[in-house]
């Protein structure tokens, strides 16, 4: 068989990376060719995409690519819910804003006034947050951004229409809008046309792993590279990762686990029920069609965030050391609600920390060791209430938790999370969202039949960790301590 090369390039929240996927025999190998800083830009005070140095950094993958061999297509990914705007000569009319911007902080509640947080979520199945693009896209229409605006392309689709001149939609990504409908497939008139935002600027929604045409030429000229395919995979990051989910078992509870906690399991159809929103739970479209009903939790974004205040007095701190100090540390002392507005925008994370354990009236952590492992146990607890919850709203059984994506490095984590589930952990790929985006690029070029015989691939190819609970009845009493902590948070 001829070997493919397909290129994925991911767009993260601590950096940019590009891999070569070279594909034979029904094996996948993967090599990284590029990886590049990916950190917002504050302009006109708004934290903003940084996007002319990432499309630099695109460009440099591209060459960097070709040199290493050459690749057949390229897709590309980022996190959800951000967008760009077009002006009429195509060009970008304003940096896209980062969904950190705190643009959005009364949105949602103004948006209620016109149309109720239930019918929402009826009409679109997405948790309510923020973040989500329709709030984005009111503070835009405030700002009178609209005025300029002929086209929205949300990130991967703005990088895709700049690699390949067209314009278009991924499912993937549309369905993290609050504007998609899970059912019709399609634009939900009824929320864009009482909130005023015109149809138009939206483009046509096409499946997740469609070829949308080829590399430009005038950019193949510049760089002087051959021309190749332009892929959109799942420009969603997560589903890129979710499809590369090392087994094709039924029913498996996933956690997509990096700077956000995406915990959840796949349904074939959605649940857009007032209890299921009230549980925070969101319905988003996988790559393979399905509906992937799962929580938006903030993930290690948490450590991140007290790394970057800890090493202003320690510039070595890594990872690892901040684990041996958690696992040093006396366990069941505090948590937090990870998902507390305060831990959504950046800054002093290990105060903030402390704040919410006092105002909650619990022991307040000093020292590194006892502030990490309080997020850790923290995490590890709301994995089992989004369990409990996916559990109760679905009417399924869940027997085993698969973890994919860089959290798999975070031994602690992994353990915690089996220890907090009472079941097993299989931890891996790392790497799971390149897997994923390239198993999906291999889909559309007809190289293997479908997700599914992807994840039978993956499955053959990467080293998985597994992990057992342990230590029962102390979880289980944590648990019902973190349940009167968040429950009475939840009344406040
Ligand atoms: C994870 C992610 C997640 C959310 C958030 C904004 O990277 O894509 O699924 O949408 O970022």
């Amino acid at each position: 068989q001829k070997k493919i090369h397909v290129l994925a390039i991911d767009l993260g929240a601590s950096n940019g990376r590009a891999f070569l996927g070279r594909f034979a025999d029904q094996k996948l190998e993967i090599e990284e060719i590029h990886r590049f800083e990916n950190r917002p830009l504050t302009v006109n005070e708004k934290l903003c995409w940084d996007f002319d140095s990432l499309w630099d950094e695109i460009k440099t993958s591209l060459k960097k690519a070709h040199v290493s061999g050459g690749f057949d297509s390229v897709a590309i990914d980022t996190w959800g819910v951000d967008y760009g705007f077009l002006d009429r000569e195509g060009k970008l009319s304003e940096m896209p804003v980062h969904y950190r911007d705190n643009r959005t902080d009364s949105i949602p509640e103004q948006v209620f006034r016109i149309i109720s947080d239930f019918d929402l979520y009826r009409l679109t199945g997405n948790q309510i947050l923020k973040i989500n693009t329709l709030f984005q896209l009111i503070a835009s229409k405030k700002e009178r951004q609209f005025e300029q605006a002929q086209t929205l392309l949300f990130m991967p689709d703005l990088f895709g229409f700049f690699l390949s001149g067209n314009l278009y939609s991924e499912r993937s990504i549309a369905s993290t809008s609050q504007m998609f409908n899970p059912v019709s497939l399609s634009w939900e008139n009824a929320i864009l046309t009482p909130l005023g935002i015109p149809r138009s600027l939206l483009q046509d929604v096409i499946p997740s792993g469609t070829i949308v045409g080829e590399l430009r030429q005038e950019l193949c000229r510049e760089l002087n590279i051959p021309q190749s395919k332009v892929i959109a995979a799942a420009g969603h990051d997560t589903q890129c990762a979710i499809a590369a989910l090392p087994s094709n078992a039924p029913d498996i509870a996933f956690l997509s686990c990096g700077t956000w906690s995406l915990f959840g399991t796949e349904l074939d159809s959605p649940v857009l029920t007032y209890e299921s929103m009230k549980d925070d739970m969101s319905n988003e479209l996988g790559a393979n069609g399905k509906i992937d009903y799962l929580k938006n939790i903030n993930g290690l974004w948490l450590i991140q965030e007290c790394r970057r205040e800890w090493r202003k007095e320690n510039s070595c701190l890594d990872y690892s050391e901040i684990e041996r100090m958690a696992n040093e540390s006396e366990p069941f002392r505090s948590f937090i609600d990870p998902d507390d507005d305060i831990f959504s925008s950046p800054g002093d994370f290990p105060q903030k920390i402390q704040a919410f354990c006092t105002e909650t009236g619990q022991t307040v952590p000093t020292d590194i060791g006892a502030i990490a492992r309080c997020i850790y146990e923290s995490l590890a607890l709301k994995y089992r209430y989004t369990l409990d919850q996916i559990q109760k709203n679905t009417g399924k059984k869940h027997t085993a938790l698969h973890i994919v994506g860089g959290g798999v490095q975070s031994r602690i984590l992994c353990q915690f999370a089996s220890d907090s589930l009472g079941i097993p952990v299989y931890a891996g790929p790392i790497e799971a969202t390149v897997f994923g985006n390239m198993m999906i690029q291999l889909t559309a070029l007809g190289a293997i039949q479908n997700i599914q015989s992807g994840r039978s691939i993956i499955a053959e190819s990467v080293q998985i960790q597994k992990y057992v609970p342990h230590e029962q009845g102390k979880w289980n009493a944590a648990y019902q301590q973190f349940l009167r902590m968040i429950n009475k948070e939840n009344a406040s």
